[in-house]
């Protein structure tokens, strides 16, 4: 087999990726009309860290794995114990107002003082939660905003917003971070009060340094340039984390890279160019769910996704990019670049990958490991985790 030309240049940023599983992919899900129950579910955050580590000794790719407050709430110093004998570590938390009946109005925007102290008390326990396990950054994501023209004073909420977000900010250790998350629309659908980069931008740069935004891709417009965002972000400094899915309607959380591996690829350019890859500054997470495939196999599927692209995004021949685009010859410029894009490096990364004794086909090894026939004759009785749950 041939590798692609300067593959061998490249396997040191391979060998360095790191891309952190949300606990959540593990656990059942669904569409408004039906969460489908899956034999060999995990029954609790355990046996959720247990299937995360999974795809990391198959793919080597997977060190990290996020959590979600309340969801996973449980013994955290036993949880870190226990990622920790099973090859990985506990991530960033993610906090959750959007469950509760208090917050049908409002969060941390809400106009009474009462519930708006009772969502912010609530990112001081996932802090506390962070100083247990040892993560270095709380997700925030706002499900706030209103249905109807009329309904709400935007401006206040905005400003009870930064008055929430700094109380939160101030309770931060000197090496954690707090990460913005935008959507533009979702639960409400009129305006939502971080609807794009530009907002989470004025509220974490009012807050200071360890404030970023954190960008999902599935969280923008249809046709949105989601690269030029990324390029803004880490120019401005503020690129904290990504949330990678893919979606071809609205937030559908499918496979990254599974929907448009072009995309993935224009992005992943970006953020070399920008100083962002292998950067622990930069955090590459992946936000899905898998209602109808295997949550393991999804999971893998999506960061060896990451992975081809990153490979393809390295071997571009940047120097001779910018000599194109620097003599203006756009025919070029696009070839060297879609060069790069129609690379297939599948089959040098099988070779790479068993050169470092990892799976050449880790999603084949899963299935002739019985891990998934282990799981479940050995997860019955209890109840399965839930989106939710
Ligand atoms: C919601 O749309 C966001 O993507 C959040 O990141 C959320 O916390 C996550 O999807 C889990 O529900
Ligand atoms: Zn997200
Ligand atoms: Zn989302």
């Amino acid at each position: 087999m041939t590798a692609p030309t300067g593959f061998t240049d490249i396997t040191d940023e391979l060998a360095a990726q790191a891309i952190e599983l949300p606990s959540w992919a593990f656990g059942n899900s669904g569409t408004r009309f039906k969460v489908f129950g899956t034999p060999g579910t995990p029954r609790d955050p355990f046996e959720k860290i247990a299937d995360a580590a999974k795809v990391h000794e198959l793919t080597g790719l997977a060190p990290q794995v996020a959590l979600h407050i309340p969801w996973d709430r449980c013994d955290f110093e036993a949880l870190a114990t226990h990622a920790g004998q099973l090859g990985v570590r506990l991530g960033t938390v993610n906090s959750n107002t959007f469950q509760d009946d208090d917050f049908k109005f409002g969060a941390l925007t809400h106009v009474d003082e009462r519930i708006r102290s009772k969502a912010i008390d609530h990112h001081i326990e996932c802090i506390d939660v962070m100083d247990a396990t040892g993560s270095r950054d709380l997700k925030i994501w706002l499900a706030e905003g209103s249905n109807y023209p009329g309904q709400a004073d935007m401006r206040g909420r905005q400003d009870r917003l930064h008055d929430s977000l700094a109380k939160i900010y101030d309770r931060l250790g000197e090496s954690q971070r707090l990460v913005l998350e935008y959507k533009f629309f979702e639960p409400s659908f009129y305006h939502t009060d971080v609807p794009d980069w530009g907002t989470s931008f004025a509220q974490v740069s009012a807050l200071g340094d360890k404030a970023k935004v954190c960008l999902d891709t599935g969280h923008h417009a249809p046709g949105t340039n989601i690269e030029f965002i990324v390029m803004q972000l880490l120019r401005l400094g503020r690129l904290g984390s990504f949330d990678f899915n893919s979606r071809f309607y609205a937030d559908d959380d499918l496979m990254v890279g599974a929907a448009d591996p072009f995309q993935l690829f224009r992005i992943i350019h970006e953020v070399i160019r920008g100083g962002g890859l292998n950067n622990p500054d930069v955090a590459f997470m992946l936000d899905q769910c898998h209602n109808v495939e295997n949550k393991i196999e999804g999971q893998m599927r999506s960061v060896l996704n990451v992975q081809e692209m990153t490979a393809r995004a390295l071997l571009l021949d940047t120097a001779a990019l910018t000599a194109a685009q620097e003599s203006g010859d756009v025919i070029a410029a696009n070839d060297i670049f879609m060069d790069a894009f129609y690379t297939d490096v599948r089959p040098a990364l099988a070779e790479w990958r068993t050169s470092r004794r990892l799976p050449a086909n880790p999603v084949q090894a899963f299935r002739e490991s019985g891990y998934q026939e282990q799981i479940e004759a050995e997860r019955v009785g209890g109840t399965q985790a839930g989106w939710g749950a």
